[in-house]
């Protein structure tokens, strides 16, 4: 499987549910395990729970909701498609057993992200793939301890769900590094410096800082996770970690490029929200063209950093990689 990184085709838009459809289903049925191992040991503990308190199933509610209905699933895909470019001689299987954990907590810290951005203290937004938000379908304080448990439950079931050739010193690298991007090396200093740009005229430096930081550190950390997990080598760790960095600019500016030019039904967010409310944005910094140029700029990096990482290593299969790579590059939702 290849993709001719010169050719501008957009890949058809049923490509993500196509292409990866069982990784997907695999993603969505890891999640639902996790929610449901908790409520089950929530059960097991209080056998009259239901009985005793049955609003609580309201809280597991909001939790998938805020989990497993939609989402592109997109930094899992990264993760287990780095994973498989290591060991393309591993089965599905295998490698949906090593990445388990990995996709798991990459999935809940981003929903979290998502819950809380959405609330009306932050981005203050009624439609999240294509659903009311948490807080709207259920209420801002339900939002606030959904968006607790999931970057909580991130953590613990990185572990909890590892492979189990996993080595103890390749998950706690694992766990150091999603602590920083889900703190102070990512999320919340990232969101921080995208809630105080808001209205204000926005440096080239700080635009970059926003995007690196807001969303470029976990869709990096998403690619690191695999190759990590996958045991690669400080070499192929260091160009895996820039295809991360190259792909987490790209996310954000394609992101910034849809707010203005796709309809809020296609995004399943309300489009326009960028400008509505004065973000520093791509296209508000540099403009239209700029950021389409742009566009093309990093997916044209990002295609160069997958024939570096096929050359640097000569086991390495890049293929479902370039077809992600593509599908950042075109995608319109
Ligand atoms: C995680 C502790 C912690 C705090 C969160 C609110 C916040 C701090 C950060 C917000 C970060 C944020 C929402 C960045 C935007 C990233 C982005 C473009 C998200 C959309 O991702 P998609 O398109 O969404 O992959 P789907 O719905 O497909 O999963």
């Amino acid at each position: 499987m290849s993709v001719d990184p010169s050719s501008s085709a957009v890949l058809d838009a049923s490509f993500l549910e196509t292409t990866y459809a069982p990784e997907r289903q695999w993603i969505d049925q890891s999640l639902q395990t996790c929610l449901a191992d908790y409520w089950q040991t929530q059960q097991a503990t209080y056998p009259a729970l239901l009985e005793t308190l049955p609003e609580l199933e309201t809280l597991w509610q909001a939790l998938r909701h805020a989990t497993v209905l939609g989402g592109k699933r997109i930094r899992p895909l990264l993760a287990l498609e780095t994973y498989r470019a290591l060991h393309p001689q591993q089965s599905a299987e295998q490698s949906f057993e090593a990445l388990q954990g990995a996709c798991c907590a990459l999935e809940l810290i981003h929903a979290q992200s998502l819950v809380f951005d959405d609330l009306p203290c932050m981005d203050d937004d009624d439609l999240r793939r294509g659903q009311p938000t948490v807080h709207k379908a259920f209420d801002e304080a339900t939002a606030v301890l959904v968006g607790d448990a999931l970057a909580c439950m991130s953590f613990g079931c990185l572990v909890r769900y590892a492979g189990a050739a996993t080595p103890p010193a390749v998950l706690l690298q694992c766990v150091h590094e999603l602590s920083a991007i889900s703190s102070l090396q990512g999320l919340v200093n990232g969101q921080y410096a995208d809630m105080v740009s808001e209205g204000k005229p926005c440096s080239p430096e700080r635009l970059t800082y926003i995007h690196a930081n807001k969303t470029g550190a976990l869709l990096a950390f998403s690619l690191r996770l695999g190759a990590l997990l996958g045991r690669a080598s400080v070499e192929v760790l260091g160009v895996i970690s820039d295809l991360g960095a190259t792909l987490g600019a790209l996310f954000q500016v394609v992101d910034d490029y849809l707010d203005v030019s796709v309809s809020t039904g296609q995004l399943g967010k309300t489009a326009g929200k960028d400008v509505l409310q004065e973000k520093a944005t791509y296209v508000s910094v540099y403009g239209i063209q700029a950021t389409q140029h742009q566009i093309e700029a990093l997916s044209q990096q990002a295609y160069q950093q997958l024939t570096l990482l096929k050359v640097q290593s000569a086991g390495v299969e890049v293929g479902r990689l370039q077809q992600l790579v593509r599908f950042l590059q075109t995608r319109a939702y």
